[in-house]
Order: structure tokens, then C-alpha cells, then sequence
């Protein structure tokens, strides 16, 4: 049977006319067909504040895929906000992190996506950079404004890691959207995968069959670069398990 994917979805507000003030969920269809195109099937997961459905939500499926989006409100990892701080919600961020507090006890295979790797850093107690250029002078452009499946910047895989079994290479070129990053490292992770100013790119938590996280979003690339179907395909094997 093919596993179950529950994917977070993002979050919107209408602005015009008779929707102005209406509160969406949402999902890119990428992410849909990065895991169909990888033999799982999806169900998408509306954040709640009722903690009772986080736990009905993972009994039924078999991994999690947490989706990029929006910012998560620095309050979430001990911060106060900067003036580069964008748009967050608080209810969605809540939901986020303690689905993946919850998914990481009962040993639910996850996999985090753009703002997903971001997740699982504050979900362990880690912090983030609230713009990257807070890390300092020297760095990258990580918000491309070229189309979505487009390679951007490189990074450099850590040897012998999960994630350079599965795209087979220590030099990969990424696309980029994010404009906050991983700053210290929450609790069990490791760094796998860094871009060359030392943003942090992906990790895993060292101890789990896969909780892993990268900053990029391969879900754009898999028609033309099987490296990044790959991904999506161990994830899937894993959660098949
Ligand atoms: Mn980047």
C-alpha cells in the first residue's frame, strides 16, 4: 500500500473585495506531485489550535512533510523581532512546531521543506537567523527571483551523510527562497549540507530513521533533476518501513 503523507499546509489572508479579512490554507501543487511522482499519496493537514487533532492527524499517516511558507514568530525560539522579520501567524506556528514535537516522539518519518527545516530547528530548541543578512557582510543572494525550478547558489554536502547517499554528490547547485536561516542548532541535529557564506542548508537529528530538514525546495525540481526526486523518494522509503 502506498504510505500516507500528511502535508502542513500554508496559511493566507484574502484581501480584495468580498474575501478581504478570509483566512486560507493553502499548498503549492509541487509538493502533491513530488510525492505522487515518488509512489506516496497525500492528505494535507489544516493547522488547528486543538491539540487533541495533532494527535488524531499523525495516527493516521505514515510521515509528515512540513511545507514552506511564511516566518514563525521569533517568540517561538526565546527572540524579539528585527525590522526584517516578515509576515508570521502565531497560530500556525504553534500548530507547526508541536506537530513536529509530536511526530519526533512517536518516531514519524518528517521531512522539512523551506520554512519545514526551520521548524524542526525551533522544535528542538534552535534559533533562527531573522534575515540572513544578520549573519553578517558576505552574504549569498538566498531569495532568487528567477523561476521557481531554477538552480541558484551551491552547496556543499557533507561526505558520507544521508543526504550525499541519496543525491550522490558533495556539490549540488539549489534553488533558493528563504531569507531566514538556521542559526544555532537545535537539540540532536547535524549539519549536512551548507552553502558556501555558511548558511546551513539541511540537516538530520542524528538518531532517527529520517527527521531531516533542507532550506531549499527540491519539490521544484524533480521533473528535470532526479537528485531531487531522490529525496523525495528516500523519504518515501522510509516512511514505507
Ligand atoms: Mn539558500
Amino acid at each position: 500500500m502506498k504510505p500516507l503523507i500528511g502535508i502542513t499546509t500554508n496559511f493566507m489572508m484574502g484581501e480584495i473585495g468580498h474575501l478581504a479579512g478570509q483566512e486560507r490554507y493553502f499548498l503549492e501543487e509541487d509538493y502533491v506531485r513530488a510525492i505522487e511522482k515518488s509512489g506516496g499519496t497525500c492528505i494535507l493537514f489544516p493547522h488547528t489550535s486543538d491539540v487533541e487533532n495533532f494527535a488524531k492527524y499523525l495516527e493516521l499517516v505514515d510521515g509528515v512533510v512540513l511545507s514552506g511558507g511564511i516566518d514563525i514568530n521569533p517568540m517561538f525560539y526565546g527572540d524579539e523581532p528585527l525590522e526584517k522579520t516578515g509576515y508570521f501567524n502565531t497560530k500556525k506556528d504553534f500548530f507547526d512546531v508541536e506537530l513536529t514535537k509530536k511526530a519526533m516522539q512517536n518516531h514519524v518519518p518528517i521531512l522539512g521543506i523551506s520554512r519545514g527545516i526551520q521548524v524542526i530547528n525551533v522544535a528542538l530548541g534552535g534559533t533562527l537567523y531573522q534575515d540572513v543578512c544578520y549573519k553578517g557582510e558576505n552574504v549569498l543572494k538566498h531569495f532568487q527571483e528567477s523561476k521557481r525550478g531554477d538552480k541558484s547558489h551551491c552547496i556543499t554536502i557533507e561526505a558520507g551523510s544521508w543526504l550525499h547517499s541519496i543525491m550522490g554528490e558533495e556539490k549540488v547547485f539549489v534553488n533558493s527562497f528563504h531569507h531566514q536561516a538556521i542559526k544555532d542548532l537545535g537539540k540532536g541535529l547535524k549539519v549536512v549540507a551548507q552553502s558556501a557564506d555558511g548558511i546551513i542548508e539541511a540537516v538530520e537529528l542524528e538518531g532517527e530513521t529520517f527527521v531531516a530538514g533542507v532550506q531549499w525546495n527540491p519539490e521544484c525540481m524533480v521533473d528535470e533533476h532526479k537528485e531531487q526526486l531522490a529525496i523525495f523518494e528516500s523519504f518515501i522509503k522510509a516512511c514505507s518501513e
